[in-house]
Order: C-alpha cells, then sequence, then structure tokens
C-alpha cells in the first residue's frame, strides 16, 4: 500500500461504478440530468465545470451547462433557478461559485429547491446534517463528502480517532466536522483565532487542512503515523499547492493526499454520486 493516496484513481473508480448504475437507471426509463450554471468567466471555474460536464457525459449523466454573462441580474439568475426547479428532466442544479459582487450567494442557494441542491449547500440539507438526520433526503456537500469516501476506501479508521480539521468554511470545515463525528471522531475545529495550531494538530490521528493557505501544515505540525487530508488548491505563480507542505508532512504521515490528484477529483466523483442519488429520488 502505497504512502500517496491516489484520489484520481478512486475517483475513477467510483465513476465506473456510477456508469453501471446509470445504464440500469436508463432501463428504467431515465438517466439522471445534472444543470450547471456558471456566471462570468472565471479562469479556475472555468476549468471545474468543464470537468464537471466531462465526467458527467462520461458516465451517461444528461449534463447541460448554461454560462451567463458576467452582468446578468440577480433577478434574471433567480428566474433561470425557478425554471429548473419546475423542470422534470433536471435532477441536480449546481451553480458554480464564487458569483460576481452583485449577486446575492445565499439568496441563489437558497433559491434551489432542496430536492434538487446536488452541491449540498442548501440551509435545509447543512440542517439535516448538523441535526444529524439521516432517514430524510439529505445531499452532504461534494468536498468532505469525497474526503469521507476516500477514508472508507482506504479502510482508514474514524471511530474514535482525533481529527483536527484546519478552517471552517460553510463549505469544507464545518461539514467535514460533522460528517466526521457522525462516524465516532473526536473533532477539532481550528481557525484564525486559535491558540496554539501545531498543538492541536500535533496530537491528530486525522489532519484535515482546509483554509487555503499554501503549505501552511508543514511536517512538524503533525504526528508520526497520522493520516493528512489536503483540501488546498493554491495557485502560485502557475504551480497549484495544497495547504500541506507535502514533502516535510510525507515524512511522518502514515498516508497523504497529494494537490492535485487527491481530493479536488474526489469532489466531482461526489458530485456525480449525488446526481444520481437526486435521479432515484425523483424517480422516473
Ligand atoms: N457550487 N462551486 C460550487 N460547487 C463546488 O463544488 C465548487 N467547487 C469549488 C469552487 N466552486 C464550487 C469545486 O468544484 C472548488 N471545486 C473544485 C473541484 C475540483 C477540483 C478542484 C476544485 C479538482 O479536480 N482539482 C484538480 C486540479 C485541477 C486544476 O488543474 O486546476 C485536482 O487534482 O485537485
Amino acid at each position: 500500500m502505497s504512502k500517496i493516496i491516489d484520489g484520481k484513481k478512486i475517483a475513477q473508480n467510483i465513476r465506473m461504478e456510477l456508469k453501471d448504475e446509470i445504464k440500469n437507471l436508463k432501463k428504467d426509463g431515465r438517466v439522471p440530468g445534472l444543470t450547471v450554471v456558471m456566471v462570468g468567466n472565471n479562469p479556475a471555474s472555468e476549468t471545474y465545470v468543464s470537468m464537471k460536464e466531462k465526467a458527467a457525459e462520461e458516465i451517461g449523466i444528461n449534463s447541460r451547462l448554461i454560462k451567463k454573462d458576467e452582468d446578468i441580474s440577480e433577478k434574471e439568475l433567480l428566474d433561470l433557478i425557478d425554471e429548473l426547479n419546475n423542470d422534470p428532466a433536471v435532477d441536480g442544479i449546481l451553480v458554480q461559485l464564487p458569483l460576481p459582487e452583485h449577486i446575492d450567494e445565499k439568496k441563489v442557494i437558497e433559491s434551489i429547491v432542496p430536492d434538487k441542491d446536488v452541491d449540498g449547500f442548501h440551509p435545509i440539507n447543512t440542517g439535516r446534517l448538523f441535526s444529524g438526520q439521516e432517514d430524510s433526503l439529505r445531499y452532504e456537500a461534494c468536498t468532505p463528502l469525497g474526503i469521507i469516501r476516500m477514508l472508507e476506501r482506504e479502510g482508514i479508521e474514524i471511530d474514535g480517532k482525533n481529527a483536527t480539521i484546519v478552517g471552517r468554511s460553510n463549505i469544507v470545515g464545518k461539514p467535514i466536522a460533522h460528517l466526521l463525528l457522525e462516524r465516532h471522531a473526536t473533532v477539532t475545529i481550528c481557525h484564525s483565532h486559535t491558540k496554539d495550531l501545531k498543538a492541536e494538530t500535533k496530537r491528530a490521528d486525522i489532519v484535515v487542512a482546509a483554509v487555503g493557505r499554501a503549505e501552511m501544515i508543514t511536517g512538524d505540525m503533525i504526528k508520526e503515523g497520522a493520516v493528512v487530508i489536503d483540501v488546498g488548491i493554491n495557485r502560485i505563480d502557475g504551480e497549484l499547492l495544497g495547504d500541506v507542505e507535502f514533502e516535510s508532512a510525507k515524512e511522518v504521515a502514515s498516508r497523504i493526499t497529494p494537490v492535485p490528484g487527491g481530493v479536488g477529483p474526489m469532489t466531482i466523483a461526489m458530485l456525480m454520486e449525488n446526481t444520481v442519488k437526486a435521479r432515484k429520488y425523483h424517480g422516473v
């Protein structure tokens, strides 16, 4: 077993399994439908959105990309979402973030009907996660869910482990804390006001770095044998760097995710998984 966790490979395996599942759904009457809405032309968003399109097409999801100009009004965008909410061919709606300044992101996210919110960002979905409702329909955010799938597939135990998360965003830090908690980890969330970050990461069996600051978690902050999950994607002088200083952390970690090729591809695979889940919920 390699020390480096191959997120690309795991994501590919998951996509192939979903492809078979979609074949069966097709026999059943209808393939899943995903609509991605992108506003403006942020280059990173362009990359991510085209990777999502490609993944969806490859496995037989009926995917559609709607691109809108940077100057679209909030009202126009909300009207578009309303249309998609009411379109029975659309199982999942994703509005790529960030949105331009003049548009209220929260308002847009809340306008998506929760049962089509394959990003898992709607307060109904985060609320169901945060209050531990496992039996009602609940979409979990793709990046945190991707981390969990990765740990599961690698046979990494979560129950009873000390998990330290660095970063408290709504998209990664908070939801991954709840997903780990639900699997019985002892969870610590660190942020900019944490007094002694190193003391917190050093006692962790699992470290999740999700701050968005290049290479800020160094090997000396990691306990010997810990599992290190790097969520950061920082573009520095044309190079892609994680939040973890890979070379030094690799020396002490038992398992570690690379950037690129770690969590990123898992995020996209989980979007596919959530879209299949949406199709099953909506029926034929
Ligand atoms: N609505 N907005 C919405 N949903 C999301 O789930 C996202 N995100 C984040 C940005 N905005 C969003 C993504 O999809 C970030 N993100 C994302 C997805 C995939 C990858 C990175 C970020 C990814 O696959 N990264 C590759 C490297 C790609 C490159 O060369 O830039 C990797 O191997 O990590």
